[in-house]
């Protein structure tokens, strides 16, 4: 019985980090989104992928324009945020392949006008007006998209029920 409540308390500790943020679910797709504090956009990609996700991928223009509906309250004042894309051969020339983290098709595009500027080899979005920037690595805020996460209020439950339980256990 302690080895399966050590276990639970490991599990807990694990995936606790998903419930330090505040979730929001796309209708469209069914997946949820966040935003996460990082110190560049290599730091956020890991920071996502430890959360079971990814950097935000932008498929189209309803996902696009749903992202920045939200990002406002999301993350305010944070004017731009780390989105997942980047150039994998990197240097400044803007007009090198862009690609998502996911290795989905990079065929949906929103960039701001003049953009990419040859800046760096990182995808933000305005949090204005949702349009993308190309950037260096160093950024603060990014916005990662994960599929559906267990409700912690079950998964609470069910640590409540067995330390108590196994309290119960323990005074007989
Ligand atoms: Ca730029």
């Amino acid at each position: 019985m302690k080895t399966l409540v050590s276990v639970v308390l490991l599990a807990l500790l694990v995936i606790s980090p998903a419930f330090a943020y505040e979730w929001e679910v796309n209708p469209a797709n069914g997946h949820s989104y966040t935003v996460i504090d990082c110190v560049s956009w290599t730091d956020a990609k890991s920071k996502a992928e430890a959360l079971g996700g990814y950097l935000v991928t932008i498929s189209d223009a309803a996902e696009n324009e749903w992202v920045r509906s939200v990002l406002s309250p999301m993350a305010p004042g944070r004017w731009a945020v780390i989105i997942g894309m980047y150039q994998p051969n990197g240097g400044s020339d803007p007009s090198a392949p862009w690609v998502w983290v996911t290795g989905e098709s990079f065929t949906y595009t929103n960039w701001d006008v003049g953009q990419p500027s040859g800046d760096g080899p990182y995808g933000y979005m305005f949090e204005e007006n949702g349009k993308w920037n190309d950037g260096q690595l160093n950024w603060p805020v990014a916005f990662v998209e994960v599929g559906p996460i267990p409700e912690p209020t079950s998964i609470l439950a069910l640590f409540s029920g067995i330390t108590i339980f196994g309290i119960l256990k323990r005074r007989r």
